[in-house]
């Protein structure tokens, strides 16, 4: 009889693995990083779809400023691979939710995007600054917002990156928000829980993943691989759930 399944690890797009290496590498140096307790059955999921093994592999943390810290690469079928990362802030430090997500088909990557989404209505000063001073790629193909992107800063970056070098380049436009967003991380300072603008930036959160809940291809891919009560409840406890209030 044949394994059932290869190493789960071995055989990512060259981008998927890069990415998730040089996000690794960014959590690294965030102050009192900490393993993120998740329910078990989350954590590593196996499933299988017309012969073709499914499965998603989850890393969550915590740190000082970050509420939950959570990457996810899933293969699911058909050649799909996705790399999935958003930095949760806690609502009382003034700091943007970062994202990042990479969609590769067998054809190549469609989906390329990564932005710091603020939770009050504009990025904070030094975010802004921090990714003004970053050189941008002239990327060859720039795609458009959904509709429901209207979370996102005018700093999102939302690509199909066009060939091994583009790749390259987007990775690195990653390592840079990430760098501007873990400076900002080691400098900020609590707020009270029940001062106005965390408040603002808890309820700006709960839009962020009210919104992110509306993308439809999610789901769907998520309902086929799984099933839709399943995608319901990875969606909501996993990848966007609420953030308890502060
Ligand atoms: C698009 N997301 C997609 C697509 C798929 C997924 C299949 C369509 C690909 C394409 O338009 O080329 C699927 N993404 C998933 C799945 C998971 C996932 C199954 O993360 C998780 C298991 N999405 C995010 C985050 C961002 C994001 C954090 O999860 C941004 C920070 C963005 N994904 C995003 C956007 C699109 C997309 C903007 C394009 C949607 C559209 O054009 O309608």
């Amino acid at each position: 009889m044949q394994p059932q399944s290869k190493d789960p690890c071995q055989e990512l797009h060259p981008l998927v693995s890069t990415l998730a290496a040089s996000i690794r590498s960014s959590w690294q140096k965030l102050p009192e990083l900490a393993p993120l307790c998740t329910a078990e059955d989350l954590k590593a999921i196996h499933g299988e779809l017309d012969g073709e093994t499914l499965f998603i592999g989850n890393e969550l943390y915590q740190c000082r400023g970050f509420r939950k810290i959570h990457l996810e690469i899933a293969r699911l079928g058909n050649g799909l691979q996705i790399l999935h990362c958003v930095w949760f802030p806690d609502p009382r430090y003034d700091l943007p939710i970062f994202g990042a997500d990479i969609v590769a088909g067998p054809a190549g990557i469609s989906a390329a995007i990564v932005d710091l989404s603020p939770t009050s209505g504009e990025l904070p000063d030094p975010v802004f600054e921090g990714l003004e001073a970053i050189e941008r790629p002239a990327f060859r193909q720039v795609r458009d917002l959904p509709g429901w992107g209207t979370i996102f800063s005018r700093k999102v970056c939302f690509i199909r990156p066009d060939g091994a070098d583009e790749e390259a380049l987007f990775n690195q436009v990653v390592t840079d928000y990430l760098e501007v967003l873990s400076d900002c991380a080691s400098r900020a300072i609590p707020e009270s829980p029940t001062t106005v603008s965390t408040i603002n930036r808890y309820e700006g959160q709960l839009n962020y993943c009210l919104q992110q809940k509306r993308n439809d291809k999610t789901r769907r891919v998520l309902e086929k691989a799984f099933d839709p009560e399943w995608a319901d409840r990875y969606i909501e406890l996993l990848l966007f759930d609420n953030p308890p209030t502060p």
